[in-house]
């Protein structure tokens, strides 16, 4: 009996090694890990053989570790795509409401204000006798200016030195009065102020 239990325990040894060193260089193969776990489990049927078994356990572990790992890294990628698409949609769907906001919002009003202390030179040297002294509107828009400060003041469509167009004018407006123009048509207009010529602006309408 002694003969036969060394030599199940030695043919017993001899397959989990073998199993052990197939699971060891072919842990890339996905079938590595059954191929393992049959000498695992023909092993309880030798009783006297518990060595064996805890070998086999650590590389056994290390081949599910290395498989786990190789289905859990495709699983990863997949959620950061979900999440990218995701992120895009969601962009997507902020352009299209500014877009519709914009256009449900139709002409829209840009206020200019004609800043206290304007009436006296030095508002050209930061360009903010008009503020802000360039707007930029669709056709159809309205700028509106107010005038803040204490003096009197004109919105006048030219130039100091070629006077004025005649696209608008404001004529002479109080401290505290607004004047306002509708574009409808798209351009560059000049402006200044016919009071104070250092006083000049610009609308520009797409
Ligand atoms: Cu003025």
């Amino acid at each position: 009996m002694a003969g036969i239990d060394k030599a199940a325990i030695g043919f017993s040894i001899a397959i989990v090694a073998a199993g052990v060193v197939f699971a060891f260089y072919g842990s890339g193969v996905q079938d590595a890990t059954p191929v393992v776990s049959n000498p695992v489990a023909s092993a309880p049927s030798v009783t006297k053989a518990p060595e064996p078994k805890a070998q086999a356990d650590p590389f056994a572990d290390i081949a599910n570790k290395v498989k786990e790992q190789a289905n859990v890294q495709p699983a990863m990628k997949q959620e950061m795509k979900t999440e990218q698409k995701q992120e895009m949609k969601t962009e997507q769907k902020q352009e299209m409401k500014t877009e519709q906001k914009q256009e449900m919002a139709g002409p829209k009003t840009v206020k200019v204000e004609v800043p206290a202390g304007s009436s006296t030179p030095g508002c050209e040297e930061t360009n903010k006798c008009f503020i802000p002294a360039s707007v930029t509107v669709n056709v159809g828009d309205t700028v509106e200016w107010h005038n803040a400060d204490t003096a009197a003041h004109t919105v006048t469509s030219g130039s100091p030195a070629d006077g004025p167009s005649g696209e608008f004018d404001s004529s002479l407006f109080m401290a505290g009065a607004t004047f306002d123009v509708t574009f409808d048509e798209a351009g560059s207009y000049d402006y200044f102020c016919m009071v104070h010529p250092w006083m000049v602006g610009n609308v520009k309408v797409n």
